[in-house]
């Protein structure tokens, strides 16, 4: 089965905020799913609706999952919350939607998220560490921001002129 493809930076659709699920269809489950499936492939520890052109609150995510371990363990997320954050973490993040560039970038060393599973029953997860850095990046995709927004005017400007210049080469060719 094909893949969902992963939108790529400048792609305007990912700086909309995303709308609250109203109901855990079908629709959704699959979405999820699939979201599991390109996030596996590619692959990453976390993947957000919005990156495959779903405009809606959920994200995926497996910190724990590695080619060599092939163990899978996904969380889905769905209508998420922090409801505490606490301390502060620098991290190297890298997205599936900001090709070839990484980052330190400062987040909330702990906190705890509330969400909706795929059965609609609430939950809540504490975390720290690589996993709480992945919660608050892929919850930033549903707000329409991605990292780049979070390091300095200087980085995010070099990046964007680097990105453009690619662009342009990928196209000439
Ligand atoms: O949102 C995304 O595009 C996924 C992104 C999540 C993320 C990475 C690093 C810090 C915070 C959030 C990625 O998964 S990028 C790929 C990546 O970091 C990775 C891939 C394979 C093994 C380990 C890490
Ligand atoms: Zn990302």
């Amino acid at each position: 089965m094909a893949l969902r493809e992963v939108l790529q930076f400048p792609d305007p659709r990912l700086k909309q905020v995303s709308k609250p699920v109203e109901e855990i269809t079908d629709e959704i489950r699959e979405l999820a799913r699939d979201m599991c499936d390109v996030m596996y492939d590619e692959p990453g520890i976390g993947l957000a609706a919005p990156q495959v052109g779903a405009s809606i609150r959920m994200f995926v995510i497996d910190t724990e999952w590695t080619e060599e371990e092939g163990s899978k363990n996904p969380t889905v997320l769905i209508n998420p919350e922090f409801i505490r954050t606490e301390g502060k973490i620098t991290w190297e993040e890298g997205c599936l939607s900001v090709p070839d560039f990484t980052a330190d970038v400062e987040r909330a060393a702990e906190v705890t998220i509330k969400a909706l599973d795929l059965d609609g029953k609430e939950f809540t997860e504490e975390c720290t560490g690589l996993r709480a850095v992945c919660m608050q990046h892929e919850y930033d995709h549903l707000d329409g921001k991605l990292f780049i927004d979070r390091i300095s005017f200087l980085k995010r400007s070099r990046y964007i002129k680097k990105r453009k210049k690619q662009l342009r080469e990928e196209e000439a060719d």
